[in-house]
């Protein structure tokens, strides 16, 4: 699924579940809540060019995932966890994140 585009003043919510999971934000600007939670499967979320006010919270559950961050500007809390498996996460820096159970954190950009 990808979101491209939207200006949003709302929580916004992606819950995808079981199966492999692909998530993409591309240019979304919200400055409310923002959610991802992929639950099983083995899942890619990038979140590329957007900027994402105050909660941010992403949780790729079980099995291994990978999340892409790039160019995004994230509000006061962000919580990125990669839940049980093996999981990488690609980023540059993130201020006042909240970063865990990734078993892989590579600070080079993904292509
Ligand atoms: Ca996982």
């Amino acid at each position: 699924m990808t979101l491209r585009g939207l200006e949003l003043k709302q929580m916004l919510t992606v819950k995808t579940g079981k199966g492999d999971d692909f998530v993409q934000l591309s240019n979304v600007i919200n400055s409310g809540e923002t959610s991802i939670v992929t639950g099983k499967g083995t899942d890619l979320i990038q979140l590329v060019n957007s900027t994402l006010g105050v909660v941010s919270e992403v949780n790729t559950g079980q099995r291994d995932d990978e999340v892409h961050i790039r160019g995004v500007l994230f509000g006061d809390s962000t919580f990125l966890d990669g839940g049980d498996g093996f999981d990488i996460i690609r980023r540059e820096e993130i201020f006042d994140a909240l970063i865990t159970n990734f078993e892989e954190d590579f600070g080079d950009l993904f292509v």
